[in-house]
């Protein structure tokens, strides 16, 4: 039987990392994101090495997630392995001035899109059963809180949590549930958080080393072909330039 992944947010930084270093190793990809576009390219790029199935998928959209599902031909089926990307951070600003349709936004991808999409190929993972894998891109942010992090934050709070629950009810199917949660990476990410704003974004990655995309990659394809009897349940991932500050004290 093939190896299948489905990925989705597969149009830029990690999960288009991850469908090259998936085809690289000879595995079936599923590769979904809103730009139909990018979807092409990739199906350009990749599918003279693999096979390569694309679908335009909004992850909120909960119909259209059951609709990509149902229609994946029967080559693509069971899947081995899915990788929950999709997501964003909006709203840089401080939670006081932050626009609630921000918040709604980062909630309903980071955390209603991930909980759709796994809901829709649970009856194909667990068919799949021993040695298939979701694996949920939290953050660091989920676990440590920054300033401008609310929403975000939270969401990948939540990505972490759902992680270990959904592991709990997993057990003795063989399915295996990660949460890959990385720090500084270099990515589009950084443009959309700040509306476009490349000063930002050069301001972010500029004298320093971020993660690239392909370092997260590696990891999420380590993670995915372990022997079947192992479960990383949560991968942190900083670059080496990267720690934790002190507490940051209010003073007169
Ligand atoms: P990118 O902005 O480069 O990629 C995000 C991907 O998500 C794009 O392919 C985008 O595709 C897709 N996406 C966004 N909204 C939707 C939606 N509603 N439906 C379907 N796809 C969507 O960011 P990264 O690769 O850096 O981020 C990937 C994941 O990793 C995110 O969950 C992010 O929160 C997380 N992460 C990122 C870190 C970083 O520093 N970069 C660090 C830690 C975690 P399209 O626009 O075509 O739909
Ligand atoms: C993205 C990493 O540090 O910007 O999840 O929150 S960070």
């Amino acid at each position: 039987m093939s190896q299948v992944v489905f990925i989705t947010g597969a149009t830029s930084g990690f999960g288009r990392a991850c469908a090259h270093r998936f085809a690289e190793a000879g595995w079936s990809l599923v590769l979904t994101g809103r730009r139909q576009e990018r979807l092409e390219d990739l199906k350009t790029q990749l599918g003279s090495r693999v096979p390569v199935h694309v679908a335009a998928l909004d992850v909120r959209d909960d119909s259209a997630v059951k609709a990509v599902v149902e229609a994946l031909p029967g080559d693509f089926r069971p899947i081995t392995a899915l990788i929950n990307n999709a997501g964003l951070a909006l709203a840089p600003e401080p939670a006081q001035r932050a626009a609630l349709e921000e918040w709604h936004t980062m909630i309903d991808t980071n955390i209603t899109g991930l909980v759709n999409v796994t809901h829709a190929l649970l009856p194909s993972l667990m068919e799949r059963g021993e040695g298939a894998s979701i694996i949920n891109l939290g953050s660091v942010a989920g676990q440590w809180p920054y300033p401008g992090s609310h929403v975000y934050g939270a969401s990948k709070a939540f990505v972490q949590q759902f992680s270990y629950n959904l592991r709990c009810d997993l057990q003795g199917t063989g399915v295996r549930v990660t949460d890959v949660a990385p720090g500084l990476s270099e990515s589009e990410f950084t443009l959309v958080r700040n509306r476009g704003d490349q000063a930002a974004y050069d301001k972010l990655y500029g004298d320093t080393t971020p993660l690239q995309p392909e370092d997260i990659a590696e990891q999420i394809f380590h993670v995915a072909t372990l022997p079947a009897h192992v479960n990383i349940n949560r991968l942190e991932i900083m670059p080496t330039r990267q720690a934790w500050s002190p507490f940051a004290v209010d003073r007169d």
